[in-house]
């Protein structure tokens, strides 16, 4: 039996896809859930044999309708705080796993939702993919990393447009303010994240990952600093196999053989 009762993990030929399945409540995320994302993302950042993560929902309806309201609702302001810090961490810990992670959302990505795919390196949205922060709806602003990431992603200006409204987006809109990635057809979501994650998986893993580290290390400091990371990151991989074979094999003209060494 999965020691999963909220996820459903399947990992196949170096990708891994997690489900979030609580369909009867639009796979919002609960306490126990939120225990489960962050014992399984310990999991995957150690295991060398996932290169990609795709995090999805069930059904067809939602990805993930935020976090869970009945379970909120009671809260005091010491345990709301808790929640807010817990639920952070397990999105940083999602945010800097060593493998690239890709959003698929199939649905409604909202509050916690939202949040969770933004903790994603990549969203690739379905057609029926609406997102929205409505926290000020409930009386409450994000408190799983939305006022932060939301404007890194849209900027400022849209982000609190997002916020203060609560309105919901549809896909085609997300995309055109960059908070997704790319929009297909409900029936090609998973076909076009996989197509994806192989074709990073063909690239030098360590190239992709220094490429990672030096976005979300560098992207918050200055641009003094983060170039200057950039510099350390790019001089690291020189003494990697990965950079002496990619650069051969262009100038061989064949097709590199990456060992992420
Ligand atoms: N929490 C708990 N249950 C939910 C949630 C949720 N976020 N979303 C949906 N459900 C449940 C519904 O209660 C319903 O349950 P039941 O069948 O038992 O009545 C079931 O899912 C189906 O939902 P609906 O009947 O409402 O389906 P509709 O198609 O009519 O509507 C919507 C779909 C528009 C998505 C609607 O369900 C909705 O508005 N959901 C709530 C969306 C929302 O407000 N999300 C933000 C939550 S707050 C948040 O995420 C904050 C994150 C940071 C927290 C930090 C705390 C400190």
């Amino acid at each position: 039996m999965s020691d999963y009762q909220n996820l459903i993990f399947e990992n196949q030929d170096g990708i891994s896809v997690i489900t979030i399945n609580r369909p009867k409540a639009l796979n919002a995320l609960n306490a126990d859930t939120m225990g489960e994302l962050d014992r399984l993302a310990d999991t995957l950042a150690k295991d060398p044999a996932v290169k990609v993560v795709i995090i999805t929902g069930a059904g067809d309806k939602a990805f993930v309708a935020g976090a869970d309201i009945s379970y909120m609702q009671p809260l005091g302001a010491v345990e709301g705080r808790e929640w807010a810090k817990f639920g952070q961490a397990v999105f940083n810990k999602i945010e800097n796993l060593p493998q690239p992670v890709i959003a698929a959302v199939n649905g409604f990505a909202l509050g916690g939702g939202c949040e969770l795919a933004m903790a994603c390196d990549i969203r690739i949205a379905s057609e029926k993919a609406k997102f929205g922060q409505p926290e000020s709806t409930l009386g409450i602003p994000p408190g799983f990393g939305g006022t932060q990431r939301l404007a890194r992603l849209v900027g400022k200006g849209r982000a609190k447009e997002l916020l203060f409204t609560a309105d919901m987006i549809d896909a085609a809109e997300a995309y055109r303010i960059g908070l997704a990635n790319k929009v297909v057809a409900p029936e090609e979501l998973m076909d076009a994240a996989k197509a994806m994650a192989q074709k990073i998986m063909s690239r030098s893993p360590i190239g992709v990952r220094m490429c990672k580290v030096a976005i979300n290390e560098g992207l918050d400091t200055d641009l003094e600093t983060g170039v200057a990371y950039e510099a350390e990151v790019f001089g690291l991989c020189f003494a990697t196999a990965d950079q002496k074979e990619g650069m051969a094999a262009f100038l061989e003209k064949r097709k590199p053989n990456f060992t992420g060494k």
